[in-house]
């Protein structure tokens, strides 16, 4: 079945022809580049049993540590949720966008992997993957032992609590990422941000060192933030909208 026709919106003649002269591109995204898949970003209220937690208070190693079965249940909720649903046009115009550049990197603060899902071959997880069970004390990654009933699991090594596998508040980003992320900035020609409230550091510094390096910066978000002041270009709309009406706008002109 035929996608639904974007809808045709007009863009800024520059912007077009920046992005058509662009060799290395950066999509820097957040909660919001999901939201149109169902998954509820940072600042949507929790829903449920989870409603009267704020994601702040559970996303630490303090959390952790004080009550893990409650952190575990909380990521198992969000693991449920996440396997539910679908990469959302803004997902797939993104990864589609890939094939028109020498270089396109996503850069992501979310831990959903459906930029993956969605075709994205070169991404970056600042903040690691929901997937992914590590052990708390020994760090190795270790697959659940099948069938315990234990919550949170043991690690199979050392027997240590398992832990998703994503960054914490309080807890450094993986260097290997952080540094690719910081080249990406550094190079791009272009620098989406898009779907981003841009509060949660370091990853909200990379905007900066991208205008600061002399990428072209755009803005997708519906509602303003920090960076609409020193982006050239803010598109205000929801990222599902936009960047399928951004591919259309390039292949058409
Ligand atoms: C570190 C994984 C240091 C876990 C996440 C005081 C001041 C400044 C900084 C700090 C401070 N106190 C502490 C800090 C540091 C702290 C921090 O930044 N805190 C914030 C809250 C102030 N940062 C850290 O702790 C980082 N580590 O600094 O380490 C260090 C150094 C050396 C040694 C040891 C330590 C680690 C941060 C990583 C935290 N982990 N995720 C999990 O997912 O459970 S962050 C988590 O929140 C998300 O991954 C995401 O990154 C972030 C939420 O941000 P957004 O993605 O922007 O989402 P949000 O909901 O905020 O906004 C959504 C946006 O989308 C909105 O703008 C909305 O308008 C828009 N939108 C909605 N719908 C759409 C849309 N846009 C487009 N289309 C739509 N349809
Ligand atoms: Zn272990």
């Amino acid at each position: 079945m035929r996608a639904a026709h974007p809808a045709r919106m007009d863009f800024d003649t520059e912007l077009v022809e920046r992005l058509r002269a662009a060799r290395r591109v950066a999509v820097f995204t957040g909660a919001g580049v999901s939201a149109e898949s169902g998954v509820p970003t940072f600042r949507d209220a929790q829903t449920g049993l989870w409603a009267r937690f704020r994601p702040e208070d559970l996303a630490t190693p303090e959390a952790f540590r004080r009550d893990p079965a409650t952190v575990w249940n909380w990521y198992a909720w969000r693991r449920e949720l996440i396997g539910g649903v679908q990469p959302n046009p803004a997902h797939r115009a993104i990864a589609e966008l890939q094939q028109r550049f020498d270089t396109l990197t996503v850069v992501t603060q979310n831990v959903d992997g459906l930029h993956q899902r969605a075709g994205s071959r070169d991404v970056v997880e600042l903040h690691g993957n929901i997937w992914l069970d590590l052990c708390f004390e020994c760090g190795r990654r270790s697959a659940q032992p099948g069938g315990g009933t234990e919550v949170p699991p043991r690690c199979a090594y050392c027997n240590g609590l398992l832990r998703p596998g994503v960054v914490w508040f309080g807890e450094s980003l993986p260097p290997s990422a952080w540094d690719r992320a910081l080249d990406c900035a550094q190079r791009a020609d272009i620098f989406f941000c898009i779907g981003t409230s841009s509060l949660v550091e370091p990853a909200a510094r990379l905007p900066h060192v991208a205008r600061a390096a002399g990428a072209v910066l755009v803005q997708v978000n519906p509602v303003p933030t920090a960076h609409d002041a020193i982006a050239h270009h803010v598109l205000r709309g929801k990222a599902g909208v936009v960047m399928p009406a951004l591919l259309e706008a390039l292949e058409r002109m």
